[in-house]
């Protein structure tokens, strides 16, 4: 359960002005088994995720191969968590190490006063763990009972899954771009170090807010993702929305059997501004909760970011400065979660 204090919900409604985002059209969708069926599906398939994260920094996955019956067993088991107590969501998943971001948190967004009608969960993803099938970095110790046990272990097959259709979707960027270097993006995410997260979010519906707040409260409030490639699965309940380039806002119809694509700052700075890291929210549904998962496929801590050079051309000019992932995530995790955080690196 999410628990506001006096004041925090008046926080996260959004003011009446903005108005029922209406659903995208044409939203784009990238069957990977026609990219599987030989070189001119593989072709095709290229070009449309590149010019999706080009135009929207957005697109739907079918096709995946991800088993939906993997699919609907981490949905059961992460309802299954989220209806536990308070208490034993905080003691089972809370922090494993002080001070750090992983763990059970409800409603704090960052560390910068950022409130959403949210809980979570946040966990580490290890590469090396990810070769032995465990890539969750979730000690033992933080999981007290067989049944928290069982979850992680199932978080564990989702992510080796979903990492693996990932390094699919980085190749094919890659190709799209005409990229000779077809593992440039995929080797960051695989590698030993690379800084790369699992979140669970739970939104509880809120039926009374019709009345009160014209029915639109935020559950996490507009931003950018700061890494490379997020991929996301959620239940079928609405909730997601993305800004166009035009700034308008449109809600993207849900689909369970389905992945979502997120553009992140990291592959807006490697492609030059050639894909566009995509501004998104989610908005809490009246009548049912929200479940969704996604995994953050980041680049080692000390990788130095920079558009890629075939990228930027002879004589062409770079967008944006050199700088390390340590560098950037310091600065992403000083900002409020709406701020445009890109532009401290951008070239003059
Ligand atoms: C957005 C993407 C991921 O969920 C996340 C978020 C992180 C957090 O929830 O702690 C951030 C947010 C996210 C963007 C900028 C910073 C960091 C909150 C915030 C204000 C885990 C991430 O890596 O960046």
């Amino acid at each position: 359960m999410v628990v506001l204090a006096k004041g925090e919900l008046e926080q996260i409604a959004l003011p009446a002005v903005h108005k029922t985002a209406p659903p995208l059209a044409d939203l784009p969708e990238v069957d990977l088994s026609v990219a599987r069926s030989g070189s001119e599906g593989r072709a095709a398939a290229a070009r449309a995720v590149a010019a999706a994260c080009e135009e929207h920094g957005f697109f739907k996955v079918t096709g995946h191969g991800v088993p939906a019956e993997l699919l609907a067993r981490v949905e059961n088991a992460a309802a299954a968590f989220f209806a536990l107590s308070q208490r034993d969501k905080e003691a089972a998943m809370s922090a494993a190490t002080p001070g750090s971001p992983f763990g059970y948190a409800s409603k704090r967004i960052g560390n910068n006063g950022d409130l959403g009608w949210v809980e979570y969960l946040l966990l580490g993803v290890t590469a090396a763990g990810a070769e032995a099938g465990a890539p969750l970095s979730v000690p033992e110790e933080v999981v007290p009972s067989a049944s928290l046990c069982s979850f992680r272990d199932l978080l564990n097959e989702y992510t080796v899954a979903v990492r693996r259709m990932t390094c699919q979707l980085l190749e094919l960027m890659a190709e799209g771009l005409g990229m000779e270097d077809r593992d440039a993006f995929t080797r960051l995410v695989l590698h030993k170090e690379s800084d790369s997260m699992l979140r669970v979010n739970h939104y509880p519906p809120r039926p009374e807010l019709k009345q009160h707040h014209g029915g639109r409260v935020t559950g996490f409030g507009e931003h950018t993702d700061p890494q490379i490639i997020s991929v996301l699965r959620s239940n079928a309940t609405s909730g997601l929305e993305i800004a166009l380039r035009d700034g308008d806002w449109v809600s993207v119809p849900p689909d369970q059997t389905s992945f979502f694509v997120n553009v992140g700052d990291a592959l807006q700075v490697l492609t030059n501004g050639r894909f566009r890291s995509v501004r998104h929210r989610v908005m809490v549904n009246n009548i049912q909760p929200r479940v969704s998962v996604i995994f953050f496929g980041g680049p080692p801590p000390r990788e130095t970011l920079a558009p890629l050079p075939q990228l930027v051309g002879e004589g062409g000019r770079s967008r944006y400065k050199e700088f390390t992932w340590c560098e950037y995530k310091a600065s992403a995790y000083g900002t409020k979660l709406a701020a445009n955080r890109l532009c401290h690196f951008e070239t003059t």
